[in-house]
């Protein structure tokens, strides 16, 4: 016999006991857009625990609805290593490469999953954590209260480093600058804002971007760009894996010299 309520004990006590698990972590990324997962997957891969809070019900972020609704995305030549590690087929259009959006995020998802990372989906980050000058973990709260704005306090997460993946928004280094000031590594201190689309510049400065930007802030994907004043580049998302794989790799260098001054 099927009970409802066993049906109703296992769910909640199977997610309490999830959420318990993350609440101290190494890393907390917000977004799972591109650049977040491939962040995700690269570090759980690494052995760090790393967890991702998303604020809508799907993951992908902007690659599912890849150009313009036409669910197809493209990157570029150098990117076909990151493809290949995640097993994603692709087909070759003169220097380009076609990928199927839905099978890209489906994949980038499930690979940081089974490398050991959590991703908590409906999620808001509405606020950090600051101790003296770093961010030390994040504020959540279910978005359906965020959306609403229903005035109900949100619950504390804390995390050695945070990673910005939110996308055009930059919802992390946004909240910085808005309850500190210009406090973030650009060349006015606020976040700059990003430009009208440029494939070309967006695609080669993302990487470039994609690096602390207040200590223990990493920021990624198109949030690197919106910070430091780079171009958008449409339905391009080569510069979105390979920065998430490169925020992965800035993060897990701060973690491990962390460790070494400790000593
Ligand atoms: C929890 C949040 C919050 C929050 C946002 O937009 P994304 O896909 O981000 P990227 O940078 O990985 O990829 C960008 C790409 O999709 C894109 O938009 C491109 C290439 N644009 C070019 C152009 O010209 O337009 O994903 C960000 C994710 C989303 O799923 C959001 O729901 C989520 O972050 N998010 N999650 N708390 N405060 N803010």
């Amino acid at each position: 016999m099927i009970d409802e309520i066993d049906i109703t004990r296992t769910i909640i006590e199977g997610y309490v006991e999830d959420f318990l698990k993350n609440i101290d972590i190494d890393v907390a990324i917000a977004g799972a857009g591109p650049s977040g997962m491939v962040a995700a997957y690269y570090l759980a891969k690494n052995g760090y625990h790393v967890v991702v809070f998303e604020g809508k019900l799907s993951i992908g972020g902007g690659m599912l609805g890849g150009g313009m609704m036409f669910s197809k995305i493209v990157i570029q030549e150098e990117v076909i290593p990151v493809i290949d590690e995640f097993g994603i087929k692709y087909t070759k259009h003169k220097n380009l490469y076609l990928l199927d959006a839905l099978e890209t995020a489906s994949s980038l998802c499930l690979s940081a999953i089974r490398s050991g990372a959590k991703i908590f989906n409906l999620i808001t980050v509405v606020d950090v954590l600051i101790r003296d000058t770093k961010i030390e973990g994040l504020v959540l709260n279910w978005s359906p209260i965020d959306m609403i704005n229903l005035h109900i306090d949100p619950l504390s997460i804390r995390a050695k480093m945070v990673i910005d993946a939110t996308g055009h928004t930059a919802d992390i280094a946004r909240i910085i600058e808005k309850k500190i000031g210009k406090c973030l590594a650009t060349e006015t201190g606020g976040l700059i804002g990003e430009k009208s689309m440029w494939a070309e510049k967006g695609e080669r400065e993302i990487i470039g971007n994609t690096k602390e930007v207040y200590p223990g802030l990493v920021v990624t994907g198109m949030a690197a760009n919106a910070v430091f004043g780079s171009p958008r580049m449409g339905a391009i998302f080569g510069g979105m894996l390979l920065s998430g794989k490169k925020a992965a790799e800035v993060v897990i260098d701060k973690l491990k010299s962390a460790e070494n001054s400790s000593f």
